[in-house]
């Protein structure tokens, strides 16, 4: 077969030999990158997936057992909008650009490299998770972010080769040759360089930073350059599936939790871990330690680069037509710094205004957790912990200040800690839950079923033919 009929695209591909010849070398690359860094084992089973084959509404969602090596990475863009307008920063309303303007060749570069970057990254993070999954139901669905995560790189690899010629071609091998918690070539992003080996993590990692990924993508779709916008706005509809398995995979852990609590007559901890059960401290711990490395995924609070991607039209904010200024020369931010209040310009506070709406967001899924625990009868809350806790980017970085963001002496931030995010016993006990059940419809003890199957199939379907 060709690459061209192996590669779904709406760019028409088999007629752009240039670009054809480049993704032909980069694939052999991507292949053998899956094979020794993506999912561990599993190759030779057949998956029942999701595949993108077009962009219509039919196209995009078409379902089947496929083996992930033989899964369709396609390249597509989200139809041209006609005559569509620059919508924020200096150029606002002029046409949108569809080739990089040379003065902005290097930022564009930079933002889409690291775009890239983090899928291959979550991967590689996640590569053992299929060996302790907790039902077939969850093996299929990581599986699937696997490799919807792959082919969110292969978007950004089309980007580079197509407009960026020979230094796109060097970053796209890059972006191969970079790992998650490489010594040496790690991963651009601090919380992409954290270790996602149990099943918490991952529920809260795809809850938490698979939600960084959807607003670092609609300021990305708003972008000036048309290629990039039309290829992240048709990302994003792979995206909501992401976050949908980190809401209910919580939502399925708290659901059990407070069953054994029931069942048990008991809030101790103990006797709830002693009954393999996520006691929600527990839940509290991983809370605080994957949303504090998450906050940092936006940037500094103050920063010169946010200001000049937003001039110059590279990237926007979420949803930039419900703002009425989209040029922000005049305004300013209240900030917050640990040196006192400071009015900011509001183009260098766009990392800043981001935060505050995705932390609103995460606020929705604790809303509908606290609501099942407190019709449950619990006094308990869960919390989002303050944005100045345990940061390591921006104005608050190296802080101590605690969970409810109230700044204490170093001595005793650091004997604290151990009961703010999870300690070596803690993450010991969770590793000791990650025991893989694969019967159709059997669910680990620590987890309840979800409230149904993947596209309208039952629970108990067998998702992933291990046999
Ligand atoms: N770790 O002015 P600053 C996703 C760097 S997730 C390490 O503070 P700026 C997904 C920064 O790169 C979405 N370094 O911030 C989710 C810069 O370095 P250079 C990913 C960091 O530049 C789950 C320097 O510090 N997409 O899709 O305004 C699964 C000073 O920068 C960090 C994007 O992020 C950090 N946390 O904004 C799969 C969109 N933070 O350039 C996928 C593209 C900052 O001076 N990226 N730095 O060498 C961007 O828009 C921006 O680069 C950032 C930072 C938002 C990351």
């Amino acid at each position: 077969m060709q690459l061209h009929e192996k590669i779904p695209n709406n760019v028409n591909l088999s007629q752009d030999k240039r670009l054809l010849r480049a993704l032909e070398k980069w694939q052999p690359d991507y292949l053998k990158w899956w094979g020794e860094a993506g999912p561990s084992d599993f190759q030779a089973n057949e998956i029942y997936l999701r595949t993108a084959i077009s962009v219509d509404a039919k196209g995009w969602a078409h379902f089947d057992y496929v083996k992930m090596p033989d899964y369709k990475w396609g390249i597509f863009l989200t139809p041209p909008e006609n005559d569509r307008r620059i919508g924020f920063g200096d150029f606002l309303g002029n046409p949108a650009w569809q080739e990089v303007p040379g003065e902005f060749r290097n930022a564009l570069r930079r933002l889409i490299v690291t775009q890239g970057d983090t899928e291959p990254a979550s991967v590689e993070q996640q590569r053992l998770l299929g060996h302790s999954c907790p039902s077939l139901y969850d093996l299929r669905n990581l599986f699937q972010i696997n490799v919807e995560e792959g082919r969110h790189l292969w978007a950004m690899v089309y980007l580079l080769h197509a407009y960026f010629g020979r230094d796109g071609r060097e970053e796209a091998e890059e972006l191969l040759a970079r790992h998650s918690g490489d010594k040496d070539k790690p991963r651009i992003l601090t919380t992409f360089n954290e270790p996602c080996t149990d099943w918490l993590s991952f529920f809260m990692f795809t809850f938490f930073t698979d939600r960084d990924g959807k607003f670092q993508l609609l300021a990305l779709a708003e972008s000036s350059f048309d290629p990039l916008s039309r290829t992240t706005r048709f990302m994003l509809t792979e995206e909501a599936h992401h976050m949908f398995v980190g809401e209910t995979g919580l939502s399925r852990v708290v659901k059990r939790t407070l069953e054994v609590m029931k069942e048990l007559g008991t809030d101790d901890p103990a006797r709830i871990r002693a009954h393999g059960a996520v006691d929600l401290q527990l839940l509290q711990k991983y809370l605080n330690f994957w949303c504090s490395s998450s906050l940092d995924l936006f940037g500094s609070e103050i920063s010169s680069n946010s200001a000049a991607n937003f001039a110059n039209g590279l990237k926007g904010r979420p949803d930039e037509s419900q703002y009425e200024d989209h040029v922000l020369r005049s305004s300013t931010f209240k900030m917050q710094t640990p040196s006192g209040p400071e009015d900011v310009p509001m183009l260098n506070a766009l990392n800043e205004v981001m935060r505050e709406s995705y932390i609103k967001d995460c606020e929705i899924g604790l809303k509908r957790w606290n609501r099942t625990i407190e019709r449950a009868g619990h006094a308990l809350r869960l919390t989002l912990p303050s944005s100045r806790f345990r940061r390591s980017i921006g104005a608050w970085a190296g802080q101590t200040v605690t969970p409810e963001g109230k700044a204490v002496a170093k001595e005793e931030y650091e004997k604290n800690l151990s009961q703010w995010i999870p300690s070596d016993a803690d993450r010991a006990f969770v590793h000791s839950l990650m025991q893989r059940v694969v019967e159709p419809g059997k669910m680990a003890g620590w987890i309840a079923p979800p409230e149904r199957g993947v596209n309208n199939l039952p629970v108990e379907y067998e998702y992933v033919k291990l046999h």
